[in-house]
């Protein structure tokens, strides 16, 4: 882990349930997207080397708001309930009306989505549809493979495939692994530079 990433201040802000309790002080923010259980918490967790800021369970649908964390004072990073459990998906969520499409569509400072698929489940039909919601509101989405350790090299590059199959062959799913410490400081890259772009 470099020094940009080890000097990393967190700190939780806001769990919405409603649009109105969206963060709205013009900071950027980048999205955690991805099924239930595809480690989208236990990223932000690592991302911020403090292993208890967010909630994280190895049951699904454990996070059940959208949780903003601001990072450096300069940006926020968004865990976003998981789809494909607890009645959650693109356009439901139970404690909010039109669930995550309503941010997506709504919020002015979401730069772009980061959208995990477990690379030994692999791309599943909600994902599919998720990802089409998302790109149909116009928010870049950068697909991440999670949880690497747990897939063989076949189980992997079937997961690439599929998700290059929807995305286009250009572009090059990012390997994670939480656990194995795989992946983080180029998911840090990105979410960099996703907050440097001008807003949309
Ligand atoms: N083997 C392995 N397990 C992981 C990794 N990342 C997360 N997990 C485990 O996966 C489970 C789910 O992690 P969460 O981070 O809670 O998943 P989530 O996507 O936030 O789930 P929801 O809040 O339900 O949407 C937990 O038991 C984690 O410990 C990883 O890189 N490798
Ligand atoms: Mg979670």
């Amino acid at each position: 882990m470099n020094e940009t990433m080890m000097n990393i201040t967190a700190e939780f802000t806001t769990a919405a349930t409603k649009l109105s309790q969206i963060p709205d002080d013009g900071l950027p923010q980048v999205a955690f997207l991805g099924r239930s259980n595809a480690g989208k918490s236990s990223l932000l967790n690592a991302l911020s080397g403090k292993k208890k800021l967010v909630r994280i369970s190895s049951k699904p649908g454990k996070t059940r708001e959208i949780n903003f964390f601001k990072i450096n004072q300069a940006f926020y990073l968004v865990d976003l309930p998981g789809v494909g459990f607890a009645g959650v998906d693109f356009n439901k969520m139970s404690e909010m009306e039109n669930g995550i499409r309503a941010y997506v569509e709504k919020s002015k400072n979401l730069r772009g989505i980061i959208y995990l698929i477990d690379s030994k489940v692999g791309l599943q039909p909600i994902d599919v549809e998720t990802i089409e919601n998302v790109r149909a509101a116009g928010c870049p989405i950068l697909p991440v493979m999670s949880k690497c350790d747990k897939a063989n090299q076949s189980e992997q590059a079937k997961t690439r495939n599929a998700i290059q199959k929807i995305l286009g062959n250009d572009v090059k799913p990012l390997r994670l692994s939480v656990l194995k410490k795989v992946g983080m400081e180029e998911i840090w890259q990105e979410i960099l530079s996703t907050v440097a772009v001008e807003a949309k």
